[in-house]
């Protein structure tokens, strides 16, 4: 028998799965780990998605799956464990997630499953998801097994689940690792298999956890930051990435420093599919609902380090690490206060659901050259006032006004709006005044990855860009090449930072079309403040100042969401129904030819919006935010003469 670490890697290495974590595994503090009830003996292995299940001839895939008890580690042979329901390939390791089905359209599949769990399970997902077909459900005794068998007709990233109940969506309990993909490919892909990947999202989330109240755990391909598997590019690749949410929950994932194009989308718990390949939307973030996958291209045009990751805090938050499960909230939260700079945000304030990107220079390359066109100065300040929420302070970044910087307690929220311009140099001093080292995202902006805003990991190779100390600076240079609505914001926490004020809208402005502030109009959706329960916030307040309008003008307004979980649906109400705008941008990228509609959007972090709207008639109008968890609102009054 050989040590605790061997036996996995040795498992590792059979299967051919060649996961890279960004860090060394972390070894989980003595006792971490008690919660947790004593795992089974055998270890899962963390499925990359890879390798294809089964066995295929003649056009026919036969595959032998078993569901059994396992113990998974989320974070690596030296992380805590799990114990969970999983399936495993007959006559090999278990994996979370489940083996990968993957078939081209028309392949005949032929799955049995047998069922080495002590209770009865409901099968689903096993079957063609031709469009508009139905899911069946099928139940499989204890000890018992079953076949299913259909021909794959419809290309999708979809999956397959097991649960205790006959339910529509995979649980978070034991049984939540219970899933697999289920990839049925166009007959004729016709592009290169290199860089297509497939990422399976699942999720504990177990009740009556102790201590840290609302913990979860969330994993990319069965690993948790920071052990998920790090993926590794060169300049110009094409990459195609298969995201499937075979978690009970919404995620809004969010990539670092590029735009990817978002070619499909579907549910896999009812067989719809969404064809967006005429119009490939281009996005920053983009939501994937319970159930929902989705088919993103893009191809990195920038080498260095980049992210990832869920844009919910609670989805990618140091917090949800396992080996933090034993902290309370309280202690988290002092912990989270604590002064030193020795942890960076990176291998410290992260957890969950985040992805590390490593973009190699292209072959030949060199490094290019500083920019020679002298670039616009600015000095930013991340400012603190106490006593602004209760006893609690409040945070915002300040724009230097003149000569003199702003008086370290003074704060607006959201922070100054930074209004650039498109292909104009900008070099931005942040100036920390808090307690704490920060870090600063400028969401959207496709930027040196040195800038991106991840204290101990944006850069590449030995240049890597420090978390900003308290009293310190940092310098920031980029040239925005695209004009659009952007945000900055602190990245990730440590503890309620964003919720309390750091966060600001960012304009890039076209020098043919400069920012009119008359006809221009900031919505920064975002938490009313640190703590549970809080109002909405937009621009600031829950009581928001009546905005006043003029009959026949054109305005473009700027929604920038920045809450820390929530998702609002935002709608513009008019004295006579909903008025009709055209939502000409998402995240910054604007889409020509949209026709009118009503405002009416679920829209979560990460996201930012524009619309165009024109009143036609005077009256009493009101733009209005409610959140899709409970029916509290908050409205902008805008009264149109
Ligand atoms: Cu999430």
């Amino acid at each position: 028998m050989g040590s605790s670490l061997s036996v996995p890697l040795a498992l590792i290495a059979a299967l051919g799965v060649a996961a890279t974590p960004l860090l060394p595994p972390r070894a989980a503090p003595h006792n971490a780990c008690a919660p947790f009830p004593t795992p089974p003996a055998t270890t899962a292995v963390a499925n990359d998605n890879r390798d294809r299940a089964g066995t295929l001839q003649d056009g026919v895939l036969t595959l032998r799956l078993v569901a059994q008890p396992v113990a998974w580690r989320p974070d690596g042979a030296s992380g805590c464990a799990l114990s969970v329901h999983a399936f495993a390939e007959e006559g090999k390791p278990t994996t979370v997630p489940g083996p990968l089905i993957r078939v081209s359209a028309g392949t005949e599949v032929r799955v049995m499953v047998r069922n080495a769990l002590p209770a009865a399970l409901w099968l689903r997902g096993l079957q063609d998801r031709a469009v508009g077909g139905t899911l069946d459900s099928a139940e499989v005794l204890p000890g018992a097994s079953r076949e299913f068998h259909f021909v794959a007709s419809t290309p999708g990233a979809w999956y397959y689940w097991a649960g205790a109940v006959d339910a529509g969506l995979p649980t978070s309990d034991a049984n939540g690792q219970l899933v697999g993909g289920m990839v049925v490919d166009s007959a004729n892909p016709g592009r290169p298999a290199r860089d297509d990947r497939i990422l399976v999202l699942t999720r504990w989330n177990p009740t009556g956890a102790p201590g840290n109240k609302g913990f979860q755990l969330n994993a990319f391909n069965g690993r948790s930051w920071p052990n998920t598997e790090r993926l590794t590019y060169t300049v110009n690749d094409s990459v195609r990435w298969q995201v499937i949410n075979a978690t009970n929950t919404t995620h809004e994932m969010h990539l670092h420093g590029f735009f990817f194009r978002l070619d499909r989308k579907g549910f896999a718990i009812d067989s719809t599919v969404t064809a967006r390949s005429g119009r490939g939307s281009m996005r920053v973030t983009a939501v994937l609902r319970p159930g929902e996958w989705l088919w993103m291209t893009w191809s990195p045009d920038r080498p260095g380090n980049w992210l990832y990751h869920c844009h919910l805090l609670t989805h990618m938050s140091g917090a949800q690490r396992l080996d933090r499960m034993t902290e309370t909230s309280a202690a988290a939260g002092e912990r989270d206060h604590r002064t030193d700079a020795s942890g960076t945000h990176a291998d410290h304030d992260m957890g969950g659901l985040v992805m590390a990107l490593d973009v190699r220079p292209a072959p030949g390359s060199t490094a290019h050259a500083a920019p020679a066109a002298r670039a616009r100065e600015l000095d930013l300040y991340a400012n603190r006032r106490p006593s602004t929420f209760g006893s609690r302070p409040g945070y915002a970044f300040i724009l230097q006004d003149g000569t003199t910087p702003p008086a370290p307690d003074s704060i607006r929220i959201p922070g100054s709006p930074l209004i650039l311009t498109k292909g104009e140099p900008v070099r931005i001093a942040v100036h920390n005044r808090l307690t704490i080292p920060i870090s600063v995202h400028w969401h959207g902006i496709e930027l040196d990855s040195y800038f991106d805003g991840v204290g101990g990991f944006s850069g590449a190779g030995a240049r890597i860009a420090p978390m900003i100390a308290p009293n310190d600076s940092f310098i920031v240079r980029f040239t925005p090449p695209r004009a659009g609505t952007y945000m900055y914001h602190i990245h990730g926490e440590r503890g309620a930072e964003l919720a309390s004020g750091l966060y600001a809208p960012l304009v890039v402005a076209d020098s043919a079309a400069p920012f009119d502030p008359r006809k221009e109009h900031f919505f920064a959706f975002a938490d009313g403040g640190p703590g549970e329960d809080n109002p909405i916030f937009i621009n600031g307040s829950a009581s928001p100042d009546t905005l006043e309008l003029t009959a026949g003008t054109p305005y473009r307004f700027r929604l920038i969401y920045i809450s820390s979980d929530d998702v609002y649906v935002t709608t513009l109400r008019g004295p006579s129904g909903l008025p009709l705008a055209r939502s000409f941008g998402l995240d910054g990228f604007e889409t020509p030819n949209i026709p009118l509609a009503p405002v009416q959007y679920p829209t979560g972090p990460g996201h930012t919006r524009d619309i165009a709207v024109t009143f036609d008639s005077p009256g009493d109008y009101a733009l209005v935010a409610q959140r899709t968890t409970g029916g509290q609102t908050t409205s902008v009054p805008i009264r149109v003469r």
